[in-house]
């Protein structure tokens, strides 16, 4: 049984002819697998659809034909409705300088810290964004093409480390089970979202274990990335979550974070905690303008590392009787 969502939000899908859909600035699987989805189902359905889309994609998740229609503005200015899919918050979101003004806001999202900067929401704590965007095509009654269901599948395997995280519900696995039906590659799929790197990648990768570093009785794992380093294995946009992931595959760590010097002095923080610790690090995330989720967040930070690395370690000593309970 696939779950229905807010009646209201489908609606506004039913009614409205020409859609502009959005995600967040650099992209990942669910953003793209998302976009992808619902674009390719409202177009089944006879609907008009531009995406606006920050070209920055990684190579692993530009697969998808459609990503060739982004950014191809065939109906600007003619927008009944913008739809902002996985995106958080809406500073947040890679989205036109234009005024929205002339039509509905539609805010599709799974991210609990979501405020609902939307006209019409439907947010909901699912393993992805891609959950929700299944779900309204099954109630907009749009067949699940090969790409589709590709693309969902992309969303929802991107997001939970290939079905392994908390996160995932028997809800997933409803929805799973519908994609299989269809004839798929997804044993390809999974290869090239979480197995095959480059040669860079794997190489950064490689950094990125030799600049870890334990803190708060090996409580907090750090990972700094410079520029330089990041620069000379491709500069590449998104520094994979196998990467953010490092740190709390060590034993023993509660918290794992990520430091990406994306521009000299301005850095990207990909927050982790371990499972079954209780940790949620969207509230550290929320804290620096950031969002996410209790097991995985993120957020842009420009000041002294030395301060930001204090924070963790007092947030985990604060917390550490409850930490050690769980041991
Ligand atoms: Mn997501």
């Amino acid at each position: 049984m696939i779950k229905p969502i807010n009646e209201s939000v489908v609606n506004v899908f039913k009614e409205k002819k020409t859609f502009l859909i959005m995600a967040h600035q650099k992209p990942d699987g669910d953003a793209v697998g998302s976009a992808v989805a619902l674009g390719l189902g409202l177009k089944q359905i006879g609907k008009n659809v531009d995406y606006w889309m920050d070209s920055k994609i990684e190579k692993r998740i530009s697969f998808f034909p459609e990503v060739s229609n982004f950014n191809q503005n065939q109906y600007a200015g003619q927008y009944d409705a913008y739809v902002f899919v996985d995106c958080s918050s809406y500073d947040y979101a890679y989205k036109p300088n234009t005024s929205m003004d002339n039509g509905i806001k539609i805010v599709i999202d799974h991210h609990l810290t979501n405020i609902g900067y939307g006209d019409v929401n439907h947010i909901e704590n699912t393993s992805a964004c891609a959950e929700l965007i299944y779900r309204l095509l099954v109630q907009l009654g749009a067949s699940h093409e090969n790409q589709i269901a590709e693309a969902v599948y992309t969303g929802i395997s991107t997001d939970t480390g290939g079905f392994q995280y908390s996160s995932m519900t028997s809800d997933t696995f409803d929805i799973l089970k519908e994609l299989y039906a269809y004839p798929n590659r997804f044993a390809l799929l999974a290869d090239r979202l979480h197995r095959t790197k480059s040669y860079n990648e794997t190489k950064l990768y490689g950094k990125a274990i030799d600049a870890l570093t334990l803190y708060a009785d090996n409580r907090l794992a750090w990972i700094v990335m410079d520029h330089k380093t990041i620069e000379r294995f491709g500069g590449m946009v998104n520094v994979g979550d196998d990467v953010a992931n490092i740190g709390i595959g060590i034993e023993g760590s509660v918290i794992a974070a990520t430091v990406k010097e994306h521009r000299h002095g301005e850095y990207k923080i990909s927050l982790r905690s371990a499972e079954p610790y209780p940790v949620d690090v969207s509230h550290i995330a929320d804290l620096h303008g950031g969002g996410g989720h209790q097991r995985a967040a993120g957020f842009n930070y420009s000041g002294n590392l030395d301060d930001l690395k204090k924070e963790l370690v007092d947030f985990l000593l604060e917390k550490k009787a409850e930490i050690d309970a769980c041991e």
